[in-house]
């Protein structure tokens, strides 16, 4: 044990205030203006005299670029301007990077100044149309050499292999160890040792159904740079860009309205909105760019494929495991965008929802010729989270342990919270075996088993396997982790702020500072604003989207890592507190009495609810904004009846050298169990049950949870059966559109069935967790079914990716296992 201590334990309460709106399934606020086709959306901007963009991207995976010739380009009529990489190169500074030395020498420009994977955008165009610009781009002329490639991380750590950035010395991106406990003294002790050579996390995406985009005008009057994007963090961007651009936070003003979806991967957006700054600089227009989606699927952005080899699990001989030992090589692909931070982001989760003690982690994160990895739903843990279900299941399997008493022995009892891993993080609470019942009674546990006898006879080409999986919502970062990675970076701590505000005629007003891609931040933080208020949520405005210039915000402000129901709720339940203290102070001032006693309900403060003697919020509203020489000097000085909180969630700083500190505020947990049907003739597998149950803590508005877990648990499922990137050898991406890369629709998602836990969280003020990204559970699930199916002695499933193929083959390999046991 670490000794690092819990977060405070949370003073102040909401307790009776939060009940008659929350927990609530309001309907969405947004869906009005979305379902009548009336949302906002990147492409839906437009500015005077604005010129169209495209990209010049890359054909090659690796290549150095000799000669770049826009001439042709340029004597276009209609084009506005072009731009290569080693113009921009000239004017700005390469961008910032989380990575330490050697990593921290890559020099990265808005547009690359050589080919580092096929999509890396080289030239950049403005013209009058969409269509020109494309049409003007194909005319530019690029003579390149092209150069071997590294596609694979573990083959990337070679020496002997491509170099990608020459300035660097390596592909190493990072590299730590991760240590805790005593696994040396565990593998030694223990009864028995599961051996397991390799597993494969697979290089996948979301695809999100509105792609990047961005509107950009260097203003040369005033020298701001307005930029309208779906940019899902541009608190992260400003810091990135700011610098590069030499250009003041003041400078950089953000727009954002609707989203259609971002799942992490537009966080990384910020080298395109870069080189739109600079070009619409260079044009004197502003500059419009939307993502074509093969462009997308090319160079958007992926998420963090996952190599773990030599795998060690002692384990006694009642059950216990007691953790693991293993190498992990993770791709970052050819750049550093928000890598190397999903080195660290898994280690929130170290033993996933298991009691281990004793871990080693040999991490080794490099670049290889493929895009850039960014965040997507579950980001990285997923990975780690997957890997630590496959550990559990074959251990089961190879051991014969039935899979689900072992799992609840191994399991963080509901007794142990708050409970501390071996790496310092605490969770927060949860009642894991509960939620597995839960997970088994919605696909009827026992039926299951006697339908997988009853087939078994049959002999017929069907079997059937019963699967289990789990996944860790960890949401609100502790940014102080990405110092495990760089000790000096000036981050650590979190944040998020939004406004209240009392407006003239009385109305509830509020702004936040997330960029909600479909979560319904406008729902909730009006449902607990209205119980803060005492009014209807029908009430309350909340100006959803981010805008720094109007809105509220700080440096953490965005949409990321499942964290709005505890960061910016407790903001706006803040901000709301606030204001309802001024409305107390206001009304007391009117009616003559104490603030004691105020009786405020629907929209009225009375004393003592007499309502002869009470003022609505018109009247205090007027009182402040526009009768003030009748008012107290004493509240004149204190309000404004414009209220801006700013929640911080209690985090301290993680030690570097040891790679312990608390990491998350929250653990949202979801155990989920499916039955399938595995043909032996085709590979095929076809889900005949579904089950996911999800505990987040107090649930502020069950209908968004339970779309939530519908939209993550499809995304799982999708990435488990369909979809994966393939690279060939030179870096050609080989299914960069949606007729070779299947995107899971509905036809491919059985009716998921859900039910809840409900484990308030002693750390966040609301008792909320986050759990946007609870999708990794059905990777697991459905290669413990598979596993199941295919029944004892079978060759380890040490895939995320099973399409029909891989199962095939796994149904007939002979030889090699994947897997040994060792008993003493
Ligand atoms: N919520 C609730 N009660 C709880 C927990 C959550 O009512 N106990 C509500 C929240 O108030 C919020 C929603 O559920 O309205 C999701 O909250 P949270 O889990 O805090 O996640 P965020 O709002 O911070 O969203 C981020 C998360 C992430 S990291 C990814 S990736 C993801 C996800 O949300 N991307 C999405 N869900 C997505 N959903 C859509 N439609 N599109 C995306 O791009």
């Amino acid at each position: 044990m670490t000794g690092v201590p819990a977060p405070e334990a949370v003073v102040e309460t909401v307790g009776h205030e939060l009940g008659r709106w929350t927990g609530k399934s309001v309907p969405r606020k947004e869906d009005r203006r979305l379902l009548k086709g009336q949302g906002q959306f990147v492409d839906d901007a437009w500015m005077f005299r604005q010129g169209y963009v495209h990209f010049l991207r890359s054909p090659y995976g690796h290549a150095h670029i000799l000669s770049i010739d826009t001439s042709k380009a340029d004597a276009m009529p209609g084009v506005f301007a072009t731009m290569t990489g080693a113009e921009m190169a000239e004017i700005c500074e390469p961008f910032f990077r989380i990575a330490p030395d050697p990593a921290a020498r890559i020099e990265e420009y808005p547009l690359a100044l050589k080919a580092r994977f096929q999509g890396d955008a080289v030239a950049v165009v403005m013209a009058e149309t969409r269509e020109l610009a494309r049409d003007a781009a194909a005319m530019i002329e690029v003579e390149y050499e092209p150069l071997p490639a590294v596609v694979d991380a573990v083959e990337a750590a070679d020496p002997r292999s491509p170099m990608l950035h020459e300035e660097v010395g390596s592909n190493l991106a990072w590299h730590g160890l991760f240590d805790y406990g005593d696994i040396d003294w565990a593998l030694e002790h223990c009864d028995h040792v599961v051996h397991i050579d390799r597993l494969h996390f697979h290089r996948f995406s979301s695809t999100p159904l509105e792609c990047q985009g961005a509107l950009v005008n260097w203003d040369p009057g005033t020298d701001q740079i307005e930029i309208l994007s779906n940019i899902q963090f541009p608190m992260f961007a400003t810091q990135v860009m700011g610098p590069s651009l030499g250009v003041g936070q003041d400078q950089l003003l953000w727009r954002y309205q609707d989203s259609g979806g971002g799942f992490g991967n537009k966080i990384a957006m910020y080298p395109q909105i870069a080189a739109l700054a600079l070009i619409s600089r260079k044009a004197g227009r502003p500059a419009k760019w939307t993502e074509y989606r093969s462009e997308s699927m090319l160079s958007c952005g992926m998420g963090n494929e996952r190599t773990f080899l030599d795998i060690e699990v002692p384990v006694m001989s009642d059950g216990t495991i007691l953790g693991f030992r293993l190498r992990a090589f993770d791709d970052a692909g050819a750049y550093l965008h928000y890598e190397p931070l999903g080195a660290v982001i898994w280690s929130q989760v170290v033993p996933g929802c298991y009691r281990f003690k004793h871990v080693r982690v040999d991490y080794t994160e490099t670049m290889t010729n493929k895009c850039p990895t960014v965040p997507n739903r579950g980001y990285s843990r997923l990975q780690h989270l997957w890997m630590v279900e496959r550990i559990v299941d074959t251990v089961a399997r190879e051991l014969d342990f039935d899979p689900i008493a072992l799992r609840k022995l191994n399991y963080v009892q509901p007794d142990e919270y708050p409970y501390e891993t071996p790496n310092g993080c605490v969770y927060d609470s949860g009642d894991l075996p509960q939620t597995l019942d839960k997970a088994l009674a919605l696909i009827d546990y026992p039926k299951a088993l006697e339908l997988q006898a009853r087939v078994a006879q049959d002999q017929t080409t069907k079997r059937i396997g019963i699967g289990i999986g789990s996944t860790l919502d960890s949401g609100t970062n502790n940014f102080g982790q990405a110092r495990i990675i760089t000790p000096d970076l000036p981050f650590s701590g979190n944040g998020e702020a939004a406004t209240v505000k009392l407006d003239l005629y009385g109305e509830v007003y509020c702004t936040l500072g997330t960029s909600p891609t479909g979560q319904g931040h406008e729902t909730t933080a009006a449902q607990v604003i209205a119980d803060v208020l005492n009014m209807s949520p029908a009430d309350v405005r909340v100006n959803t989207g981010f805008n720094k210039e109007h809105g509220a915000y700080v440096g953490f402000s965005g949409t990321y890592a499942s964290q709005f129901a505890v960061t910016g709720i407790n903001a706006a339940i803040g901000a709301a507190r606030k204001l309802r203290a001024e409305i107390f102070k206001v009304a007391a001032g009117a009616l003559q009495c104490e603030e004691s006693d105020i009786e405020f309900e629907a929209g009225m403060a009375s004393y003592h609810g007499d309502a002869e003697r009470a003022i609505p919020l018109i009247g205090i509203a007027n009182l402040v904004y526009t009768n003030n020489a009748v008012l107290a000097p004493e509240i004149v000085d204190s309000v404004s009846l414009n209220c801006r909180y700013v929640y911080r969630p209690p985090f301290s700083l993680p030690d570097p050298e040891t790679k312990t500190g608390n990491l998350t505020l929250t653990y949202a947990a979801q155990i989920h169990a499916c039955v399938i049907e595995l043909d032996e003739e085709t590979g095929e597998v076809r889900l005949l049950d579904y089950a996911a149950v999800d505990d987040c803590g107090s649930r502020i508005n069950p209908q968004i949870i339970e779309g939530q877990v519908h939209g993550a648990t499809a995304h799982g499922i999708g990435a488990a059966l369909h979809e994966a990137f393939h690279y060939s050898s030179e870096g050609q991406l080989l299914n960069a559109s949606f007729y070779d890369y299947h995107a899971a629709t509905a036809l491919d998602i059985p009716t998921i069935k859900t039910d809840f836990v409900e484990s308030p969280s002693p750390f966040s003020p609301n008792g909320a967790k986050g759990m946007g990204e609870g999708g990794g559970a059905p990777l697991a699930t459905i290669c413990s079914a598979i596993q199941d199916a295919l029944g004892p002695g079978a060759t380890l499933v040490t895939d995320t990716h099973n399409p029909s193929e891989r199962v095939w083959r796994l149904l007939r390999t002979n030889g090699e296992r994947g897997v040994a046991v060792i008993s003493r």
